[in-house]
């Protein structure tokens, strides 16, 4: 077996889910890492340095060797720290996690941009395009993915699916209040509105 790392830093800003999914990540497998927070109107030398692409949080720094980009890094961590895992063992499971990993980013990350940034129609607009999204990710999950009787999507374990929408949860509730929409609602998305819930509950995500 290879070598476990020896120093993991995490650099990220406690504004930012993508931050969150990485920390909470850590925190669910027990990796002991040190939180370097980011300045984003001021960014660290070593955060440039790091992530000179996108200079963007989170980075996630092991042994010296950096890794950007949320997706990337919670892959990562999961290929390294097996226990307990993110992602199922069986290809096709993970290919179809991957899936609505990627709809997440894909289709439900840009409507909140878009709702932040506009007013009037355009913001009901984005509103109307989230909530659908929404509903197709609930029910693609619920067909795909669930597995009933535990509180997570796969069971009593988090999930990758969990790590991501549930740390989103407390920035798409603060964007409802701020900006007077309705996102996440049981009656339209059970499933994914219990799992947020019940992650968010964890406590290695309310120190995260
Ligand atoms: N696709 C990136 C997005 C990361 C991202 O947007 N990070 C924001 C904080 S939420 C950031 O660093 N913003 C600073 C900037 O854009 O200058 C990921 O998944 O990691």
């Amino acid at each position: 077996m290879a070598d476990q790392p020896k120093e993991v830093k995490l650099y990220g800003n406690e504004f930012s889910g993508y931050c969150t999914m990485v920390h909470a990540a850590l925190k669910l497998k027990g990796v002991a890492h040190e939180y370097v927070k980011e300045d984003l109107q001021n960014k660290s030398e070593a955060l440039l340095r790091h992530n000179p692409v996108y200079k963007k949080v989170p980075v996630l720094v092991v042994d010296g060797e950096p890794i950007a980009e949320s997706l990337v890094i919670l892959q990562y961590i999961d290929d390294v720290w097996k226990n307990p895992p993110l992602l199922p063992e069986d290809p096709y499971q993970r290919a179809k996690v991957r899936f609505w990993a990627g709809f997440v980013y894909q289709k439900l990350v840009p409507p909140t941009y878009d709702i932040r940034r506009s007013e009037g129609d355009a913001r009901k607009k984005a509103e109307e395009e989230f909530v659908a999204n929404l509903i197709t990710m609930e029910n693609g999950v619920r067909e795909e993915l669930w597995s009933a009787g535990g509180s997570f999507i796969d069971g009593e374990k988090p999930g990758l699916i969990d790590v991501i929408m549930g740390s989103c949860y407390k920035g798409l509730k603060y964007l409802e209040d701020v900006a007077g929409v309705k996102l996440v609602e049981k009656d339209r998305t059970p499933l994914l509105c219990s799992c947020m819930e019940a992650f968010a509950q964890l406590d290695v995500v309310k120190t995260a």
